[in-house]
């Protein structure tokens, strides 16, 4: 068989960039294509030309290869280290549309020493933000305004200001929302925090507005700078649909604001289980340069996804991650924090105790259809969520907490 320059299987990796890869190949072992995705994200093309030695030893190395899991080592010096889209555009760039395979995801990715060095991190984490929201162990409860777009400014405060009563931590706009002519980004921004202030004053809790910055990135730093002159707690950006420079603009800001991040766009990477790039892999990137809180999915709403990955995704960032296992990596993270995961989709009341049944009490758990939605409207909504938390958190079933708590009860008749 002829050599296979980019597979050695001896090699052990030390201070590599680490990732797993899922390789279906077209008409070739598997070993040959993973040597082409290893030369192609590293220093090679589709034809052998004349490298220095120098150069050589830059190569990155296929040392593993079980099935069509095939592991890749890369020198750390292939990388400008804190430089997300750099990093990307190597280990998931050309390789996922070379014709020798039919198929390519990737699963996984560990970080050398240098690369988990130079970057942040969350500023606040799950730590953080319990301290800032005051909230010491329950989860996090939070709504999304709906409907989700076309609400003009005083209705998207003023309900904002009805799930803060009710008992939301936290009311953010939907993902969609920006500037557009409807609902301006400044006048919203300065109305509903005056009515977060408000809610904070006559409930003696914490609230926060997660507020859309999510734009072009010089307007995206502008808004988040009217964000902190404003006093507001929280930015929210769409990570994905704004881009990895810009959450890396957005956290090198180094802003008093937390981080929440939205993940639109992430089923077009990481739905189909056999290509593209896992939610893992997103959240590791998004962590790594810093966001405090990121959606992990529910196991359970609207929307796709198993409870078992999404279980993985949370431990994964929250740090809990330490043997190697199977098919995953091992990973250390050093100083930088975990971050908070977020459940969202379709959810309302009657989900609450499976979420913290298999995602724990580190979690934001978000309805806003089904808050919303409530026969009583947003401000009994929110109460009933607070109380399916209240319950769960007491270890009360919800069809008994409900016996007396008559916005459960209604939430738990509606949607069942
Ligand atoms: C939820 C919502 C969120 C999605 C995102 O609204 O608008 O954008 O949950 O999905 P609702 P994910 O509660 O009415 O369904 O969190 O999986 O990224
Ligand atoms: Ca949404």
């Amino acid at each position: 068989m002829k050599k296979l320059d980019f597979v050695d299987l001896k090699y052990k990796p030390k201070e590599d960039l680490v990732c797993l890869f899922k390789v279906f190949p077209r008409g070739k072992s598997v070993a040959k294509a993973a040597n082409i995705v290893a030369l192609e994200s590293s220093i090679g093309t589709w034809t052998k030309i004349p490298k220095q030695d120098y150069v050589e030893k830059l190569k990155a190395k296929v040392f593993s290869i079980k099935g069509n899991k095939v592991k890749i080592a890369y020198p750390k010096e292939l990388f400008e280290s804190d430089n997300v889209p750099n990093i990307l555009s190597s280990i998931a760039g050309n390789i996922f549309g070379m014709k020798i395979v039919k198929a390519l995801r990737l699963e996984d990715v560990s970080f050398p020493k240098t690369i988990l060095k130079s970057f942040k991190g969350p500023k606040y984490g799950i730590e953080g933000i319990r301290k800032m929201m005051k909230v010491k162990s329950r989860p996090l409860i939070g709504t999304i305004i709906k409907p989700k777009l076309g609400l003009k400014t005083e209705d998207h405060a003023e309900s904002a200001y009805e799930s803060w009563k009710g008992g939301c931590d936290i009311v953010k706009d939907d993902e969609n929302l920006a500037s557009q002519k409807f609902n301006q980004f400044e006048k919203r921004l300065v109305k509903t925090l005056e009515v977060a202030d408000l809610a904070q004053s006559e409930t003696g809790e914490k609230k926060a507005y997660l507020v859309n910055v999510t734009a072009e990135t010089k307007k995206m730093i502008k808004r988040a700078e009217l964000v902190e002159r404003q006093g507001g707690k929280y930015v929210m950006l769409d990570i994905l649909t704004a881009g990895w420079g810009a959450l890396q603009t957005l956290r090198e800001a180094n802003f008093k604001m937390a981080i929440h991040a939205h993940r639109a766009m992430h089923a077009a990477f990481d739905r189909n289980p056999n290509h593209g790039i896992s939610m893992m892999v997103i959240a590791d990137f998004a962590r790594l340069i810093g966001v405090d809180q990121i959606h992990i999915g529910t196991g359970i709403g609207k929307l796709e996804g198993n409870i078992r990955e999404i279980k993985e995704i949370k431990e994964d960032i929250e740090q809990k991650k330490v043997k190697e296992t199977k098919n995953r990596l091992e990973q250390k993270w050093f100083d930088i924090k975990p971050v908070l995961g977020v459940s969202s989709g379709g959810l309302h009341p009657r989900h609450v105790p499976f979420l913290i049944k298999h995602l724990g009490k580190d979690l934001v758990i978000q309805a806003g259809g089904g808050i919303h939605g409530h026969p009583y409207g947003s401000r009994a909504g929110a109460i009933a969520m607070r109380q399916a938390v209240d319950a769960t958190m007491k270890k009360i079933s919800l069809e008994k907490y409900a016996q007396t708590h008559v916005e459960l009860e209604r939430a738990l008749e509606k949607w069942r």
